[in-house]
């Protein structure tokens, strides 16, 4: 297993739309085991692939509070949704310290494929319906300050674009 780094915005690859995953194989076995190390470590609630550099629609769950129910859905699609949303406080490990209410359903049914290639289907509510919307989001090269005001995002991009001039002068002393 390996841990794998973590892209931030503005990073080009979180803007890509991510193609499906063709093969369930054990490449694609050994990557969903990596990203859950990576979320375990970072720590994290989930990570969708192209967060560590891969444009495929792949990700990894866990909300539970002793980190012992993981979730790995491929090719996930949301095929219905509540007609009520909720407001959640969401981060991103792609926006590390920042922070901003999302609304979206409140419960959602995704189907996707299993790491056997069976297809299944979840239920979300609570916290996984919020965290499972968010990850596919990321599939769609979409992270939750598109879900804000273009002056909420914009403050917050630019913090990030700062904070990694600030890094890479930090590098270069
Ligand atoms: O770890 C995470 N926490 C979180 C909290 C509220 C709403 C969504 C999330 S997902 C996030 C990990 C992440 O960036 N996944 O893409
Ligand atoms: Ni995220």
């Amino acid at each position: 297993m390996a841990k794998l780094q973590i892209r931030w915005v503005p990073d080009p690859i979180l803007k890509t739309k991510c193609a499906p995953v063709e093969d369930v194989d054990d490449t694609v076995r050994a990557f969903l085991y990596d990203m859950l190390e990576t979320m375990y470590a970072a720590p994290g609630i989930g990570l969708a692939a192209p967060q560590v550099g891969l444009a495929k629609r792949m990700l990894v769950l866990d909300v539970s509070d002793d980190r012992s129910q993981p979730l790995k859905l491929i090719n996930p699609e949301i095929i219905d949704v509540s007609d009520t949303d909720a407001v959640y406080e969401e981060g991103c490990l792609s926006v590390p310290e920042h922070y901003a209410n999302v609304s979206r359903p409140d419960w959602v049914e995704v189907r996707y494929l299993d790491e056997h290639g069976n297809t299944c289907t979840v239920t979300a509510d609570g916290l996984l319906a919020t965290c499972v919307q968010h990850e596919i989001d990321h599939l769609d090269g979409i992270v939750f300050l598109d879900h804000l005001s273009s002056l909420k995002r914009n403050m917050i991009l630019r913090k990030m674009i700062k904070a990694k001039k600030s890094r890479n002068r930090d590098a270069a002393a």
